[in-house]
């Protein structure tokens, strides 16, 4: 059976929940039914909360990849304020942080990887990613940056492991940045958009049976 593993981030900053993290745990363990040409099988869902930290997060990210080896990996972080789904398309070589991470680190205009190359793409489908998930009614959007903080380190760090590992460089990554949930919203002083956890787990399912047919 094909694997494929969700990674979210709990709570940082202000904010006292993630639903990022309320996405992946409701949607540990499912099992997602695929179609390949007349063929159906089934894939199973495993999860790994990240720590909101920058260079610990990634290797929590290359513990999991290493014990679990999966088809495919989709990471998962919140984006208060993005209007819908955000399907990241690209990670950058920068970290730099205008908040703390939950261990008080601050890094500024600093390289995630020294002499690292500038930028990954995420190598998910993005385009046939972004019009299924259009297609199914849910507000949605191909992202060009995923900022400089936490997320964006996950993502160029996650590309770097896999890509210059032989083992895993078969292995399709995508990062998908996600709304405030209402509840989230509606304790803004500034009306903020929103997106209900039902429609982002529907979301994520349409990415996992678009990418691992
Ligand atoms: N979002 C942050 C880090 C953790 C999360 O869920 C970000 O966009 O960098």
């Amino acid at each position: 059976m094909k694997k494929v593993l969700l990674t979210g981030f709990g709570p940082f900053g202000k904010d006292s929940l993630n639903p990022a993290l309320l996405v992946i745990q409701e949607l540990d363990g499912q099992k997602v039914a695929l179609k390949n040409g007349g063929k159906t099988s089934e894939a199973e869902i495993i999860t790994k909360e990240l720590s909101v930290v920058f260079s610990k997060a990634i290797n929590e990210f290359k513990t999991t990849v290493e014990t679990t080896n999966p088809d495919l990996i989709l990471s998962i972080g919140q984006a208060g304020g993005r209007m819908g789904i955000s399907l990241e398309r690209i990670g950058i070589n920068v970290a730099d942080a205008d908040i703390a991470d939950n261990e008080k680190n601050k890094p500024r205009d600093e390289p995630i990887v020294r002499e690292g190359p500038a930028a990954y793409f995420t190598t998910i489908n993005i385009r046939k990613s972004f019009n299924e998930v259009k297609q199914a009614g849910i507000p949605v959007k191909i992202s060009n940056s995923a900022g400089t903080y936490v997320c964006n380190n996950l993502i160029y760090g996650a590309l770097h492991f896999l890509t210059s590992n032989e083992t895993y460089s078969k292995i399709k990554y995508g990062f998908i940045h996600i709304p405030y949930l209402p509840k989230q919203a509606a304790e803004k002083k500034k009306i903020t958009p929103s997106m209900p956890l039902a429609l982002i787990k529907e979301a994520i399912l349409i990415l996992i049976k678009g990418n691992l047919g």
